[in-house]
């Protein structure tokens, strides 16, 4: 299903800029932002008016485009703006793994602007078909699952956003549940905030309401308790970078689930299309850098008030340190299994290594 450059959350508008869903302030307030520059771009990856894995190589390869247009093809001064866009944010693979692929174009094309915007809309197209199958594969197993223990409604568990707001189209933990919910299965989500920047809370609950699929918003540390009780048929996240011994990166806190999993016998996916994986990474726990964002996101809260209006307001003593990993790395030991287009791959070298 190609869409030539429309899709949910971001699309080359009329005048051929990239308009991209501000994701900054939802779910308070739908607002898009036109990106007309590569520095528009890089802005946007770096605020986060963009976030998860897939979308930051989205907006990365249409902002490659978008300097090829800004300079008229000079191949060097794209290659500069290529390498800023590059370094805007460090966990996310699918950022370095677009740019590449973008500046492989580029070195090879005589019409560099009108390649670009073929490539960049050819990895987000491919992108479109790489979720859906992660949707059908994942939904597969929830099948599977309902079917082993006789069960007629299923829970999952997801930690942060990873549905169409995260990778075009569907998601990669939510395509699945997108997914179950067309084949007329009975689920719920427990769908855990995910502080400090509340990406579960306000992105995943946003689309789940949007989408019709019953779910319920928890605060981070409650998936344990309900794991323990019986709750939670099985886990789903996405991922920010795999490693080749299957170590994965993800919003921070996801390792924990993880281990409630493991001690639970809960089943933990990781969904993601195979341009999550970094081949060259040997061991994610050592090597994956993880990215230490603002102190402020810890400090402050971002909510609605009475008035409607958005606000910051704070939450802590101003004067206490806080610090803020983006992500963590959930060691292979505890993932049953890895959710990806070309099916469902076990979390080790020699699995992985086969996908290159
Ligand atoms: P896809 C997010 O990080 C989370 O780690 C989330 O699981 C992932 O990106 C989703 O990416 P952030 O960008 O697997 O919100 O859906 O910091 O591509």
């Amino acid at each position: 299903m190609a869409h030539q450059g429309i899709y949910k959350a971001l699309w080359l508008n009329d005048n051929d800029n990239l308009e991209v869903i501000d994701q900054r302030f939802l779910p308070f307030e739908k607002k898009t932002r036109i990106l007309k520059t590569a520095n528009d771009a890089c802005e946007a990856i770096k605020d986060m008016t963009v976030r998860g894995a897939g979308v930051i190589g989205n907006v990365a390869a249409f902002g490659v485009y978008l300097a090829a247009r800004e300079f008229a093809g000079d191949k060097s001064q794209i290659k500069q703006a290529a390498m800023n866009i590059r370094t805007s944010r460090p966990t996310a693979v699918n950022l370095m793994w677009a740019v590449d692929r973008m500046l492989n174009i580029v070195a090879q094309s005589d019409d560099v602007v009108k390649n670009c915007k073929a490539e960049a809309i050819a990895i987000a197209d491919e992108d479109v078909l790489r979720t859906q199958k992660i949707g059908e594969i994942g939904c597969d197993i929830i099948e599977n699952i309902m079917a082993k223990r006789k069960i007629n409604q299923f829970n999952v568990l997801t930690h942060c956003n990873a549905g169409w707001l995260a990778i075009l189209d569907s998601g990669s933990a939510l395509a699945p549940i997108y997914e179950a919910q067309k084949r007329g299965i009975d689920i719920h989500v427990w769908v855990d905030e995910t502080r400090p920047r509340n990406q579960g809370a306000s992105l995943t609950s946003w689309e789940l309401l949007d989408a019709g699929i019953k779910h319920t918003i928890i605060p981070d540390n409650t998936g344990g308790h309900l794991m323990q009780q019986g709750m939670v048929d099985m886990v789903i996240t996405g991922a920010d970078r795999v490693a080749l011994n299957g170590d994965a990166a993800n919003k921070i806190g996801t390792y924990l689930k993880a281990l409630a999993a493991k001690d639970n016998d809960v089943p933990f996916y990781i969904a993601l299309p195979i341009s999550t994986f970094d081949f060259a990474c040997e061991d994610g726990v050592s090597d994956i850098e993880i990215e230490i964002r603002s102190e402020d996101e810890v400090h402050l809260m971002r909510g609605i008030d009475r008035h409607g209006n958005v606000q910051d307001i704070r939450i802590t003593p101003e004067e206490s340190a806080t610090i803020n990993y983006g992500f963590d790395v959930t060691p292979a030991r505890l993932i049953t299994g890895l959710i990806t287009e070309a099916g469902i791959i076990a979390p080790n070298k020699d699995a992985i290594g086969e996908l290159k």
